[in-house]
């Protein structure tokens, strides 16, 4: 619970029994969650078992993708507010509420792992990934300058919160299934006119496991072709919400 708002952690997972039960008991001991939601992505190993385990509430999705999984869990939470985050042990529990506290003023919080200063010894976060997540960033800035004006450094980081409004405002637009999900929701709250705020969270290695989206240059690059796309087809070929009336509040663009 956080300021009288109930709050739900969505933790999608693929193959990462090596690491969720260490990231489920962590995330356990922020005192603001009410519930922790693992989504099992047809795991083929004992992923499902060790979340539970821990006390997560497991939920099944067969739909294969980062994006759909995240979806899944966030259709089953059952928060105000709902936070993402992955199974992998990179983000750390503490952050939460660093996230928590800008949702008193935006839609959506978006973490950025590209301030140097918090990004671990070990992380993936080298600098052709950094540079390449600030480039895409600043591109999808640009492209919602106007009326905006957002400030983003990463397109690409799943720790995040967002109000259940905003899910329920934003959930028709979100198409895509792998990781281009991430931007397409940052996308998406510009289309409905939410406001989004950007802090950073610290970044670290992974805890064990394997990397599905980005441990070779090539998927690197595959990735980051699909999120151009999307970036380009919401922004371009896709319809807005209508500007607000002028005699809303501020508040209305949350
Ligand atoms: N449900 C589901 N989750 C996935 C899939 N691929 C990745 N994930 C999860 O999404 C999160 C992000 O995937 P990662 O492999 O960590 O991708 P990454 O963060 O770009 O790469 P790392 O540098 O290894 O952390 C993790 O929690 C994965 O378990 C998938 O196909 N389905
Ligand atoms: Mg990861």
């Amino acid at each position: 619970m956080f300021r009288n708002r109930t709050v739900s952690l969505v933790i999608p997972a693929y193959n990462e029994e090596e690491t969720i039960r260490q990231v489920v008991e962590e995330f356990r001991q922020e005192p603001h969650l009410d519930e922790i939601v693992v989504v099992d992505n047809n795991c083929k190993d004992r992923t499902a078992e060790f979340a539970a385990a821990a006390g997560a509430r497991v939920i099944a999705e067969q739909r294969p993708g980062y994006g759909s999984a995240l979806m899944a869990g966030m259709d089953a939470a059952k928060s105000d507010i709902l936070v993402l985050v992955e199974a992998d042990g990179s983000f750390r529990a503490r952050d939460v509420v660093k996230l928590l506290v800008y949702l008193d003023d935006a839609g959506m919080v978006m973490g950025t792992r590209t301030t140097r200063q918090m990004v671990e010894q070990g992380a993936n976060m080298r600098f052709l990934l950094r540079w390449g997540n600030v480039f895409m960033a600043k591109f999808l800035q640009v492209c919602w300058m106007r009326p905006s004006e957002p400030r983003f450094t990463d397109v690409g980081c799943t720790f995040r919160a967002l109000t259940s409004a905003t899910y329920r405002k934003i959930r028709h637009r979100l198409r895509q299934t792998g990781p281009a999900f991430s931007p397409e929701m940052m996308c998406a709250a510009l289309q409905e006119r939410c406001r989004i705020i950007e802090v950073p969270v610290t970044y670290s290695q992974r805890m064990g496991g394997e990397s599905k989206h980005s441990d070779t240059f090539l998927r690197q690059a595959k990735t980051a072709w699909k999120m151009f796309k999307t970036i380009c087809r919401k922004r371009f070929l896709e319809r807005g919400a209508p500007l607000p009336a002028a005699t809303e509040t501020p508040s209305s663009a949350r």
